[in-house]
């Protein structure tokens, strides 16, 4: 068992003790990826000495702006279509959303929070009704249910229909399963069940199909994963029976054939999709809650996955992104760790490995969650990264350097 909210007491001293000891049993993964790195070197430079590996400091610290109580996930969008990115949070300890409109320029306006269901703790959204405003669902694990909200044009929600489960949403994910062009939801429930509404295209959803399977899912992501137009789904399985991302292929109509299992780390708590080795075939990316580590899968295209490869992050991985940041073509990953309390960037190689040392930033105690953003929703301007510190009720902003800082930083030397 586990709640979101036992964050801020977590010691800071396990990745110092890490760098000290670097033996111990906890810092394996680490180790391996320092010894094949190492390796790598030798390698690459025969007799001639090089450097040792320095990551790009691509990011730096701009600002953070308070929000309600243990947010457990923020969401870029254009609540009010200003053109702006706007922040959504859901805060689990308030029960409540903060709306953080944006100004364009990577600061935010002051939060407006909306009371809603009972312990929001994940949100999607989607275009719900006809209007040209995002709206939202929350998967209220407090509360046993589902609850859509409708975007208006002040920046605002309004309530709209709560549906109920059974029960404990942890996770939700949207699009369109049944091909009317109407977003559906699948919704990951604790007690090992995934359900499915369909939605009417009108603002309200209906029952669909619900799965018994797995053990105590954590999250869900939804892509076409083989080509056929149809909408597939991983989730993973965080309880210790499973250990496993689950791959269920859609069948078009809004079910799913029963479910492939690829071993993870240990408690899987997050999964995406990326691409990692630059043949457009969708791969994926694990966040482990357990002994510091991430998975990467590589697809192979229909729907099935190459065995997983742990690497390593710092202490307490819990939500993780994949974007080319540094320019170079390459997928890297963005990971936040709960219990170090920072950010690790890891640069791709284009194989689903990654080089090591990761470069880290310090954030405010206990980042939960994590998302990239464009600061205009129109610009091409590098993105930035925002993270939701669940001890610390706020977001943080990181803004990109910009790349020509950074790929004349990372040049060979002439
Ligand atoms: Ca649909
Ligand atoms: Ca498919
Ligand atoms: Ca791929
Ligand atoms: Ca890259």
């Amino acid at each position: 068992m586990w709640t979101n909210h036992h964050v801020a007491g977590f010691p800071h001293e396990k990745w110092w003790a890490l760098k000290k000891t670097p033996g111990s049993i906890r810092s394996g993964v680490w180790n391996l990826a320092v010894a094949a790195s190492s390796v790598f070197l030798l390698m690459a430079n025969g007799c001639t000495k090089q450097d040792p590996y320095v990551p790009p400091d691509l990011f730096y610290y701009f600002a953070s702006y308070k929000v309600g109580k243990n947010p457990t996930t923020v969401t870029p969008t254009d609540v009010n279509q200003d053109s702006f990115t706007d922040l959504v949070t859901t805060n689990m300890g308030s029960n409540t959303l903060s709306i953080l409109l944006g100004n364009g320029d990577g600061s935010f306006g002051d939060q407006v929070e909306l009371n809603v269901c009972k312990e929001p703790r994940s949100l999607a959204l989607g275009m719900f009704n006809s209007d040209p405003f995002p709206d939202v669902v929350l998967a209220c694990s407090g509360a046993d249910e589902i609850s859509v909200l409708f975007g208006r044009a002040d920046g605002k929600f309004q309530e709209g229909t709560r549906y109920p489960v059974h029960r404990t949403p942890i996770a939700i994910a949207i699009d369109d399963l049944n091909g009317d062009q109407a977003p559906d939801l699948v919704v990951a429930l604790r007690n090992d069940k995934i359900k499915v509404f369909l939605g009417t295209g009108t603002g309200e959803f209906t029952h669909g199909a619900q799965y018994e399977y797995g053990d105590t899912p954590t999250s869900v992501a939804l892509a076409d994963l083989d080509g056929d137009g149809k909408i597939d789904l991983a989730v993973t399985n965080g309880g210790p029976m499973l250990n496993a991302v689950s791959i269920w292929m859609g069948n078009g109509n809004g079910t799913f054939r029963p479910p492939t299992d690829y071993r993870t780390g240990k408690r899987p708590l997050a999964v995406s999709f990326a691409d990692f080795n630059h043949d457009r075939i969708s791969d994926l990316l694990v966040i482990n809650g357990v002994q510091d580590s991430f998975t990467t899968f590589l697809g192979i295209g229909n729907g099935t996955f190459q065995p997983g490869r742990d690497s390593g992050a710092d202490a307490g991985p819990n939500f993780g992104l994949a974007r080319d940041f540094n320019g170079d073509r390459r997928t890297d990953v963005a990971i936040v760790n709960l219990q170090s309390s920072d950010i690790s960037v890891l640069f791709g190689r284009d194989d689903g490995t990654f080089e090591y040392p990761p470069r880290n930033y310090r954030t405010k105690p206990g980042p939960f969650a994590l998302a990239s953003f464009h600061v205009t929703t129109k610009g091409t301007e590098e993105p930035g990264l925002v993270t939701a510190d669940n001890g610390n009720g706020s977001v943080s902003i990181f803004l990109h350097r910009g790349l020509k800082t950074s790929s004349a930083s990372i040049a060979p030397p002439p």
